[in-house]
C-alpha cells in the first residue's frame, strides 16, 4: 500500500515538508473553500511543524500520497477534484505520516507499561471545527494534551464525539442567535475509527444477584460507545498521544426489522435514534427532565467506556496475571471539573461487580490513589442562584419541589456549592455541571449504584462519612437547610470523597476551595487539597499563532529553544528598553494588527485603524466576567467625547478599537442582552462622524480558538475584570500575556499571579478584592452603598435613548436596587466602576508614551514563562499523577 511505502519512507528521511504546508495554507486561501474546511489548515501545519524529524519530505511522495488519497480513500466523487477534495486527501495524507510515530508510541507504551495518566474532559477545545467545547476548560484540556506529548508523558485524552460542536454564533439586529456547529458533515479527516474498540454501556435496568452471587446488572436501555482516536503530536519529539473520543450507536440487534416492515418505520429505529442522541450536541439544554437526563448519559458514558478501556488495557499490558493491587501503579485518571466524576461509581461497580473484587479493595483502589479532580467551580450563593435561575426563566418554567425552592428563597450566611442544587446554574451549566436530580420514578442506574455503594459501606467509610455528616452539621451548613431534599448525585462532594486529589487551577482559587467551597472536607483530608495553577501551549500561543513576535524572540535570545523552554523568555528582559528591539517590537504588533482590521471588515463590515489602541475581552459572555463593566465604561468614554470639542476630545483621548468576542450559552436570557447592548451601542458609536476612529466597538461574531489566534497577537491591551474571587484561573490572560499585551484586570484568578511575574507596573490592577466581596454585599442589601456620581450618569445616559429605542432596564435594572431577583448588582459593577474609569485613564496617559508602553509590553512577555502549560503538566506529573516521561526510542 502507498500509504506503507510512505511511512517506511518517512522513518528514513529527515524533513522539513514546506511543500506540504505551503499547498495546504495555498488552499486555504482560495476563496471557495469553505470557512470550516479552511481552519483546518491550522492543524495540519501544525502537524507538520511539530513532527518534521519523521515526516516525507520529498515532494513527488507528498504528491502521490495526496494522489493515493483522493483516489484510493475517497470522500468525494471521482470526476472532479476540487478544493474540499483536495483538502480531504491532503490532511489524510499527513495524518498517514502521523501514524507512524503514533503507532510507535501505542506500542511504546504497551511495552514498558509505565503508569499512564488519562485525562477525562467533557470538552476539548482543539480547533475552531472540532469546537467540542465551549471555553476555558475545553481549551486548557487540548493545551495540556500538546505539553504531555511534548514532554513524552505517557498520558492520553478521553472525551466524546459530539456530533454538533458548540453552536455557531450569528449576530443579528436582534443580538445573538445559535446554529447548528455541523463540523462533521464532512467527515473528519483527522480522527480513525477503530471499530475493534467500543464497549457497552448501560441505563436504567436494575440489579439482581446471580446464582454465584455476584450483582447482575439486567433490563434498561443499552448503548455502544465506539472509540474515535485522534493524534496529538508532541513538538520535536517523535511522541503522539492519542485523544480516543467516544461516540455513541444502538447495539445491532437493536434495529426492530419486523416493526419497520410492519410499517412502524418510527418506532423500529427509536433504539437507534436514542443510542446516537448522546452524542449529539456538547451541553444539550437540560431545562427539561430528558434534557438532564441526557447530560447525565453524557457524563456517564465517557466515564463508563473511558474506564472500561482503561481496566481493559491494564489487564491486557498485565499479561497472564492480572494484580489489582498494581492497578493504581500503572493509571492515573484525572477528572477536569466534576463533569466525570461518576468514574467513582462506576470504577467500584467494574471493579466489583465485573471483576469480583470486594468493597474494601474496590474502594481502596479508587479512593486511596486513583482518581483527582480539578476544580474550576465558582462560588455560587444562594441568592446569585436564585437570580440567575430567574434570568435563565427556569423558574418560571420548572416546577420545584418546595423544599428546594425553600432552599434558594432563604438567603445563607456561608455559600453553598452547586451540589445543594439541582444543575440549573449557568455557572453549573458551564463551569461546575455538578448535581443531577434523580427522580425516583425514573431510577437511572446510576443512583441505585450510587446508593448500593453507601449500604455495602464498611465501617471505615462509614465512619469517614458520619463524621464528615457530623462536621457538616456542627458547621451548620446543610441539615436545617433542606428538610426533604430531593434525590441528588452530589458531585463536588462525591468527587472529593472519592479522590486522591483535588486541585484549584490558580493559587487564589485553590485558597478559596480551601477556606470555602470544600472548607469541611479540608478538615478531614488537609492533604488531599492542592493548587495547579493553569498554563497554556507556548507552541499554539505564540510560536504558531504569532510567527512576527517569535522571530524576534528568537532573534534576540539567539535561540529558538524558548518554545521548550520558556524560562528563556526572560532574557528579553534585558533588552526591554533597546531601540531596535521595541521598532521591531512595535512593528510585528503593526503587523498583526492590519491582519485584525482585514478579519473585522470581513466579519463586521466595519473599517477600523490600525493605528488605534487594540483593546480586547473575549471570552464567553458571563455576568461574573462583567462585559457589562467593561461597556459601561466605553459609553462613559463615549458621553465624555461628545460633551467635548473636537480638539479637546482628541486631545483628552487615546483612538481606540474596543474588541468584544464570546458566546452567550443560549438559554442565558442575561448574557444574551449584554451581547445585544454591546452590538447596539456599536452601531450608535462607529457611526458617529464625530468620533470617527477616536473610539470604534467591535463585536467580532462567533468567537472561537481561529479568531483568538489572529486577535491576541494584535492585542495592546486586553480585559480581565471578573468580580474578584470568580474567576478561577482563566487563561486569555495568560495568552495575552505572553504576545506582549498589558492586562488591565482585577485581582482574580491567574491576574494575582501574572501580575506578580510580569512586575506590578506593568498591569493595570483596579478594583474591590476577593476578601472585600461579602462584606460590599452585606453593605448593600443594609442599604449603605452609595454608588459614584459617574455611574448614575452613565446609567441615565443609557436610558436616554441614546442607543435606540430600547432602554435596557432589565440590564440597568440589574446594577439598581439593594434586593430582589436580578437586582442589586451582585457583581459589583457599580462598585468598581470609579476605580475602572480611572484605571482607563492611566491606560490612555501610559500608551500617549510609546517607549514607556513598550516596555511594559516587552515585559509582559518576559514575564510569562511561568504560564507555560509545559510547567502546570509536569507539576500534575510529579505531586498528582505520578508518572514519568518515557522517551520513545
Ligand atoms: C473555566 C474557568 C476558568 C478556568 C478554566 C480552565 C469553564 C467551565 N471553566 O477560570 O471559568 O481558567 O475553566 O481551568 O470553562
Amino acid at each position: 500500500m502507498d500509504t506503507m511505502r510512505i511511512s517506511a519512507g518517512a522513518e528514513k528521511i529527515p524533513v522539513k515538508c514546506n511543500s506540504l504546508s505551503s499547498l495546504v495554507t495555498r488552499r486555504w486561501r482560495t476563496k471557495t473553500f469553505p470557512a470550516r474546511i479552511r481552519n483546518w489548515r491550522l492543524l495540519s501545519v501544525k502537524s507538520i511543524s511539530s513532527n518534521t524529524k519523521t515526516l516525507v519530505t520529498d515532494s513527488e511522495q507528498v504528491a502521490s500520497s495526496i494522489k493515493h488519497h483522493s483516489e484510493f480513500r475517497p470522500l468525494f466523487s471521482p470526476e472532479k477534484f476540487e478544493l474540499p477534495k483536495a483538502f480531504f486527501a491532503t490532511a489524510q495524507s499527513v495524518r498517514d505520516a502521523l501514524i507512524v510515530n503514533w503507532n510507535s508510541t501505542y506500542e511504546c507504551y504497551n511495552r514498558v507499561n509505565p503508569k499512564q495518566a488519562y485525562y477525562l474532559s467533557m470538552e476539548f477545545l482543539q480547533e475552531p471545527d472540532p469546537a467540542l467545547g465551549n471555553g476555558g476548560l475545553g481549551r486548557l484540556a487540548s493545551c495540556f494534551l500538546d505539553s504531555m506529548a511534548t514532554l513524552n508523558y505517557p498520558a492520553w485524552g478521553y472525551g466524546l464525539r459530539y456530533k454538533y460542536g458548540l453552536f455557531k454564533q450569528i449576530i443579528t439586529k436582534d443580538g445573538q442567535e445559535e446554529a447548528a456547529e455541523d463540523w462533521l458533515e464532512l467527515s473528519n479527516p483527522w480522527e480513525i475509527v477503530r471499530n475493534d474498540v467500543s464497549y457497552p454501556v448501560k441505563f436504567y435496568g436494575k440489579v439482581v444477584f446471580g446464582s454465584d452471587g455476584r450483582k447482575r446488572w439486567i433490563g434498561g436501555e443499552d448503548v455502544v460507545a465506539v472509540a474515535y482516536d485522534v493524534p496529538i503530536p508532541g513538538y520535536k519529539t517523535k511522541t503522539t498521544i492519542n485523544l480516543r473520543l467516544w461516540s455513541t450507536k444502538a447495539p445491532s440487534g437493536d434495529f426492530d426489522l419486523s416493526l419497520y416492515n410492519s410499517g412502524k418505520h418510527t418506532e423500529a429505529a427509536e433504539a437507534l435514534f436514542n443510542a446516537e442522541k448522546i452524542c449529539y450536541v456538547l451541553y444539550p439544554g437540560d431545562e427539561s427532565d430528558e434534557g438532564k437526563a441526557l447530560r447525565l448519559k453524557q457524563q456517564y458514558t465517557l466515564c463508563s467506556a473511558s474506564l472500561q478501556d482503561i481496566v481493559a488495557r491494564f489487564e491486557t499490558r498485565s499479561g497472564g496475571s492480572v494484580n489489582w493491587e498494581e492497578f493504581p501503579e500503572k493509571v492515573a485518571v484525572q477528572m477536569n471539573d466534576t463533569h466525570p466524576t461518576l468514574c467513582i461509581p462506576e470504577l467500584m461497580r467494574i471493579l466489583m461487580d465485573l471483576k469480583g473484587l470486594s468493597w474494601e479493595d474496590a474502594w481502596k483502589i479508587t479512593q486511596r490513589y486513583l482518581l483527582k479532580m480539578t476544580v474550576s467551580l465558582v462560588l455560587i450563593y444562594p441568592d446569585l442562584l436564585k437570580e440567575k435561575l430567574n434570568a435563565m426563566r427556569i423558574l418560571e418554567n420548572v416546577e420545584l419541589p418546595s423544599a428546594f425552592a425553600d432552599v434558594i428563597v432563604k438567603p445563607e450566611s456561608k455559600p453553598v456549592i452547586a451540589e445543594k442544587t439541582i444543575d440549573l446554574s449557568e455557572d453549573a451549566k458551564e463551569d461546575a455541571q455538578t448535581d443531577v436530580i434523580v427522580k425516583p420514578e425514573s431510577k437511572p442506574v446510576i443512583a441505585e449504584k450510587t446508593i448500593d455503594l453507601s449500604e455495602d459501606a464498611k465501617e471505615d467509610a462509614q465512619t469517614d462519612v458520619k463524621k464528615e455528616v457530623e462536621e457538616e452539621e456542627t458547621a451548620g451548613v446543610i441539615a436545617e437547610v433542606i428538610p426533604e431534599p430531593p434525590k441528588m448525585v452530589r458531585m463536588a462532594n462525591l468527587a472529593v470523597v472519592g479522590g486522591h486529589a483535588v486541585n484549584g487551577v490558580a493559587e487564589i482559587h485553590s485558597e478559596i476551595v480551601k477556606t470555602d467551597v470544600f472548607n469541611d472536607f479540608v478538615k478531614l483530608w488537609p492533604d488531599k487539597f492542592q493548587n495547579k495553577t493553569n498554563g497554556v501551549t507556548p507552541r499554539r500561543w505564540i510560536r504558531f499563532c504569532n510567527p512576527y513576535l517569535s522571530d524576534i524572540i528568537t532573534n534576540w535570545i539567539g535561540t529558538e529553544d524558548w518554545v521548550l523552554n520558556t524560562e528563556k523568555l526572560a532574557e528579553l528582559r534585558k533588552f526591554a528598553d533597546d531601540e531596535d528591539l521595541q521598532s521591531e517590537w512595535r512593528a510585528a504588533k503593526k503587523k498583526n494588527k492590519l491582519k485584525v482590521v482585514s478579519l473585522i471588515k470581513e466579519r463586521t463590515g466595519y473599517t477600523v485603524s490600525p493605528d488605534a489602541m487594540f483593546d480586547i475581552q473575549i471570552k464567553r459572555i458571563h455576568e461574573y466576567k462583567r462585559q457589562l463593566l467593561n461597556i459601561l465604561g466605553i459609553v462613559y468614554r463615549y458621553k465624555k467625547m461628545k460633551e467635548m470639542s473636537a480638539s479637546e476630545r482628541e486631545k483628552a483621548f487615546v483612538p481606540r478599537v474596543c474588541i468584544f468576542g464570546g458566546k452567550a450559552f443560549a438559554t442565558y436570557v442575561q448574557a444574551k442582552r449584554i451581547v445585544k447592548f454591546i452590538t447596539d451601542v456599536g452601531s450608535t458609536i462607529n457611526h458617529d462622524p464625530e468620533i470617527g476612529d477616536l473610539l470604534k466597538v467591535i463585536f467580532v461574531p462567533d468567537y472561537n480558538v481561529s479568531v483568538a489566534e489572529l486577535l491576541i497577537p494584535a492585542s495592546e491591551l486586553s480585559q480581565h475584570i471578573s468580580t474578584a474571587g470568580m474567576e478561577a484561573s482563566g487563561t486569555s490572560n495568560m495568552k495575552f500575556s505572553m504576545n506582549g499585551c498589558i492586562l488591565i484586570g482585577t485581582l482574580d484568578g491567574a491576574n494575582v499571579e501574572i501580575r506578580e511575574e510580569v512586575g506590578e507596573e506593568n498591569f493595570f490592577l483596579f478594583g474591590a478584592k476577593a476578601d472585600e466581596i461579602a462584606d460590599l454585599r452585606k453593605e448593600r442589601a443594609e442599604g449603605k452603598f452609595v454608588p459614584d456620581p459617574s455611574f448614575e450618569e452613565v446609567k441615565q445616559f443609557v436610558r436616554s435613548g441614546v442607543f435606540g429605542s430600547n432602554k435596557y432596564d432589565e440590564l440597568i435594572g440589574s446594577l439598581e436596587g439593594n434586593e430582589g431577583f436580578g437586582r442589586a448588582d451582585y457583581f459589583l459593577v457599580g462598585k468598581d466602576f470609579p476605580s475602572y474609569v480611572e484605571c482607563q485613564e492611566k491606560v490612555d496617559k501610559a500608551y500617549r508614551d510609546q517607549k514607556r508602553w513598550t516596555r511594559m509590553s516587552i515585559l509582559n512577555t518576559a514575564g510569562s514563562s511561568k504560564f507555560s502549560s509545559d510547567r502546570t503538566i509536569h507539576e500534575y506529573a510529579e505531586d498528582i499523577w505520578n508518572i514519568k516521561q518515557v522517551e520513545l526510542p
